[in-house]
């Protein structure tokens, strides 16, 4: 089951995450489509990419689409309530409330389904699928999402957790020395995910509570096709973490996977982007104003991890391996 090969693969992504390889021949020839992936492959933004990447892993390898492994991946990270950026106990709005986004899309034929904004219901993943399945749309937002959730069955809960109120009244309190009504780019760490299933099929899926503190109704790159995520089953996938008003501005995942399409290598691909992101100034403030980063997988299960700035760690998982955590690479 290309044992080699997956291990090559590896090796090339280790070899990205400190900056020792996958650079891209000038003046090589684009072309439309790489051979297919030998085995499964499977990654993850974060630590917590791990836990998610390691349940995608288990179905994988049991034989289910890349669809179902990411779905029932970031719905791990969605679960627990120690994640503090996606599902419950994800930091709130300027309000108190937690407002979810999330998307899913299919690499066969570019089918999405996404929800944004969306209140009490801890697993927007799952109700991005049915977006995706039950209907002709790509995105509902707010109280149409919400509704919808609960008509499929969905129940609502709390979302905050004491660890995550206490957070938000500390900021609260702060804010309120200081006047100061803007959110900030406090910690990000969406889970973004990339597959490819032992057919070979491609998907992607992202899900976010957002920036910490934001305006009520903002909405992130996260539940955006082709900002926080972006796959075509003829090339390959990218999800993005981060701020997503400086992913949003260059529709950042599309652009990985249109990188891909021109045959740059995966990790080429990611830091032609970050350069574009890099080139403008920020929009959000905070200490992590800069920090923007990519995880890509090619067709053929090449893969890469950028970021703008350093701290940014992603997951791997391929058969016959465990499930690797390594630094990405920071783009110089
Ligand atoms: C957003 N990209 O809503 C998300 C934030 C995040 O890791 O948590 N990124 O902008």
């Amino acid at each position: 089951m290309g044992a080699e090969l997956d291990r090559r693969g590896f090796l090339r992504v280790l070899g990205a995450g400190v900056g020792a390889a996958a650079f891209t021949p000038r003046g090589r020839t684009a072309r439309a489509e790489e051979p297919p992936s030998k085995g499964w492959a499977v990654i993850a933004t974060w630590a917590h990419g791990v836990a998610a990447s390691k349940k995608a892993a288990l179905l994988l390898a049991s034989g289910r689409s890349a669809l179902d492994a990411l779905e029932q991946g970031v719905m791990v990270c969605e679960d627990d309530p120690l994640v503090d950026s996606v599902g419950k106990g994800g930091l709130p709005n300027a309000e108190g409330e937690v407002e979810l986004d999330a998307a899913i899309m299919r690499g066969a034929d570019l089918a999405v389904g996404a929800v944004a904004g969306l209140k009490r219901i801890r697993n927007p993943i799952a109700v991005a699928r049915h977006v995706l399945d039950d209907t002709p749309h790509v995105l509902l937002v707010g109280e149409g999402a919400r509704a919808f959730a609960l008509a499929k069955g969905f129940q609502e809960e709390d979302l905050l957790t004491e660890r995550s109120k206490k957070a938000w009244e500390y900021w609260r309190a702060e804010r309120d020395k200081k006047k100061d009504l803007k959110s900030e780019s406090r910690g990000h760490d969406t889970v973004g995910m990339v597959a490819i299933d032992s057919k070979g099929e491609l998907a992607a899926a992202c899900s976010t509570s957002g920036l910490a503190w934001k305006l009520p109704g903002r909405v992130g790159d996260s539940p955006i096709v082709g900002a926080g995520l972006y796959c075509d089953g003829k090339i390959g996938g990218a999800s993005a973490t981060g701020i997503g008003e400086e992913v949003l501005r260059v529709a950042g995942s599309f652009q990985v996977v249109e990188g891909m399409r021109r045959g740059l290598e995966p990790a080429e691909a990611i830091r032609e982007v970050l350069r574009r992101i890099r080139a403008n100034p920020p929009r959000v403030p905070g200490k992590h104003a800069r920090q923007v980063g990519f995880v890509a997988l090619r067709r053929d299960g090449a893969s890469a991890a950028l970021s703008l700035a350093k701290g940014f760690q992603f997951a791997l998982a391929r058969p016959g391996d465990d499930v690797k955590l390594a630094d990405a690479q920071v783009l110089e």
